[in-house]
């Protein structure tokens, strides 16, 4: 199975960044992480991205905050799918990460999940490895289904508090 990159800007991430590593666990999904900064370790996150292709990696995860350009920067350096991940560091509530991540121009692109997004960030890598892939697949679509369940059994509880 291809490997997941999941790279972050500081490891003042890491908790965050936690969450998309338990659930790529949670799938069997194997992973390896690195703390890489567009900005204070420009050197390491180019060549990780550039050599990732080719060291087996399917898709990249990159979170980063305030001025967050690794997602973007590893984008320009691999053609691998990107995901980003705007983290709600700094003073601006992630706002200027969200927008600093998602703004790319056309021709690079990087899939944006939410402000602090880690677990959906890590259900699109899977997403896409599973479209190559019918076990993982079969196993996400389990998860959509115990989800499913788990929703419909708290509306069974309101449902029986209110409806009456
Ligand atoms: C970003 O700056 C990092 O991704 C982090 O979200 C933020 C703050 O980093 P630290 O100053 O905590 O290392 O590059």
């Amino acid at each position: 199975m291809k490997k997941v990159g999941v790279l972050m800007g500081s490891d003042s991430d890491l908790p965050v960044v936690r969450k998309a590593l338990d659930t790529l666990a949670s799938f069997g999904v194997p992973y390896e992480v690195h703390v890489y900064s567009a900005h204070r370790t420009p050197a390491q996150a180019q060549a990780f991205c550039t050599c990732a292709q080719d060291r087996g990696f399917g898709v990249l995860i990159c979170a980063a905050g305030m001025a967050a350009h690794l997602a973007g920067a590893a984008a320009a350096n691999t053609t691998l799918p990107v995901i980003g991940i705007p983290m709600a560091s700094g003073g601006l509530g992630g706002l200027d990460a969200l927008l600093s991540t998602v703004q790319m121009p056309s021709g690079i692109p990087v899939a944006t999940v939410a402000v602090n997004g880690a677990a959906n960030a890590a259900i699109l890598a899977v997403e896409i490895l599973a479209v190559s892939d019918p076990e993982l697949a079969a196993r996400l679509k389990e998860k959509r289904e115990k989800d499913a369940a788990a929703v419909l059994a708290k509306s069974a509880g309101v449902e029986q508090e209110f409806n009456r």
